[in-house]
């Protein structure tokens, strides 16, 4: 627009800087006189943004001194290169007002002092008064973060003091308007650092100041809020999703220190006996366990399997209560990153009568004088039962009864005596059947026959 240079070269002679008269509460005003040329005035006013069309912005007759005829006459009215007209001069009260609301963030962004400037021009004579507008900031813009929630997943042998860059917020006000500080929200595990980047902006570390544990609290929700400086304060606020991620810092753990099961010497192959169980607080891989029997003995490796994966214990041999009458054998379980707890299991071998009654004859004289007394010794014989408690409990019995009787003597003896006279004119020949039978159910019976 070319009329500038035209009309400062017009003037020259019509224009005086006035004395400031009048000042409106939120209005500043300045005059900046040229001696050189003294036709131009420049009055500087400040207000707030965002005012609201036809707010005053300055008693402009009166601070150019001008009286409301001379600007009816000279047809007072504002030049400006804005596209937007944001004032308007009221011809008829000499003031200038608001004519469309200032956005302080459209205007001017992050520069500051934010302003504008447009001429007030009169003819007859001409005239050309420029007027400068100065808008100050009202927070009027709350802190933004670009996103809802950020994610973090962090693992739980993380060391004290990592720090972890949050994200920072943008607040379109200036000056004390725009962030000031960065609150995180209350917990016992992370603190927040503050730091200002080289071009002013501020932003936050969150740090680790207690340590992680995935089985207590395996995810954490923090809030970070940025606050400005305005008044009243301004915030805007992001959800901080953290996962602790698992390290293995749990050993697998047996839910007895002793497993007790009983199984029959008779049980055949591949019986199930017992299952032991450990459990590890770890997750993924840190809990998956093995088990084994750990130090057994060479040959319970062919009697007992257990299951690495099930802690099943099952039987793949024979067992003999009669070697044996329990078995003890220890367990470890193990888990993947190798942290391991050990139990005992004790099998306990439940006899079965599986053993009949063994007769021997430890002596016999195979002839008996006719004139032997009654109660005469025939035969020493030995009984044993290699089961126990009623299984091995016998009773020596002979079908010979009368001449002959079972007695018993020692432990497991028995002695075969005469009961009766002999007549070897009657009888010159005994077959004797001697019978050992155990008390199992069902019970065992062996025999002898002595001649
Ligand atoms: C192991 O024992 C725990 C409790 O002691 C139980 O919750 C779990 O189901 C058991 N596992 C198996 C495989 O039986
Ligand atoms: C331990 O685990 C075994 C196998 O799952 C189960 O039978 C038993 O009841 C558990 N014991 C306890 C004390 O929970
Ligand atoms: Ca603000
Ligand atoms: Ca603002
Ligand atoms: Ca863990």
């Amino acid at each position: 627009m070319g009329f500038f240079i035209p009309c400062a070269m017009a003037l020259g002679n019509s224009s005086f800087c006035p004395k400031l008269r009048s000042r409106s509460v939120w209005t500043t005003l300045l005059f900046f006189c040229s001696l050189i040329q003294s036709a131009v005035c420049q009055i500087r006013y400040t207000i707030p943004e965002e005012l609201k069309r036809g707010s005053l912005i300055g008693n402009v007759a009166q601070d150019l001194g001008l009286d409301l005829q001379r600007l009816r006459s000279g047809r007072a009215r504002i030049l400006t290169r804005q596209s937007i007209q944001y004032t308007e001069l009221k011809t008829d009260k000499g003031i200038l007002v608001v004519n469309e609301k200032i956005d302080r963030e459209k205007l001017c962004g992050d520069v500051t002092p934010c302003s504008f400037s447009f001429e007030v021009i009169l003819e007859n004579p001409m005239e050309l008064h420029r007027l400068t507008v100065e808008i100050t900031d009202i927070n009027d813009n709350a802190p933004t973060f670009r996103k809802e929630e950020i994610k973090f997943e962090i693992s739980e042998s993380a060391t004290l003091g990592s720090r972890f860059l949050l994200p920072s917020a943008e607040d379109a006000d200036v000056g004390s308007n725009d962030i000031q500080k960065y609150i995180l929200s209350t917990n016992d595990i992370f603190g927040l650092k503050q730091h200002s980047s080289p071009d002013g902006r501020k932003y936050a570390e969150m740090v680790l100041e207690k340590p992680l544990d995935r089985e207590s609290e395996p995810r954490l929700s923090l809030k970070l809020i940025a606050v400005d400086g305005g008044a009243p304060h301004k915030s805007g606020t992001v959800k901080i999703e953290i996962t602790v991620l698992d390290a293995n810092d749990n050993p697998p753990i047996f839910n007895q220190t002793l497993y007790k099961a009983a199984v029959s010497e008779k049980a055949l192959k591949g019986t199930y006996i017992t299952a032991v169980n450990a459990s590890d607080a770890d997750s993924g891989s840190n809990c998956l366990i093995t088990y084994r029997f750990s130090n057994m003995k060479e040959q319970l490796a062919d009697v007992f399997h257990l299951d690495e994966n099930t802690g099943i214990i099952t039987l793949i041999g024979q067992v003999d209560y009669e070697k044996d009458k329990k078995h003890e054998v220890m367990v470890e379980a193990t888990d993947k990153g190798g942290l391991t707890d050990s139990s005992k299991v004790m099998i306990e071998v439940l006899d079965e009568n599986d053993n009949a009654p063994a007769i021997n004859v430890m002596s016999f004289s195979s002839t008996v004088p006719e004139d032997a007394p009654v109660g005469t010794t025939v035969a020493i014989i030995n009984v044993v039962d290699a089961d126990s408690e009623q299984n091995g409990k016998i009773a020596c019995t002979t079908d010979s009864s009368p001449p002959f009787k079972i007695k018993p003597t020692l432990t497991n003896y028995y002695a075969l005596l005469t009961d009766a006279g002999f007549d070897r004119e009657l009888v010159s020949h005994y077959n004797i059947t001697v019978k050992a039978t155990d008390s199992g159910a069902p019970a065992l019976t062996s025999k002898t026959i002595l001649h």
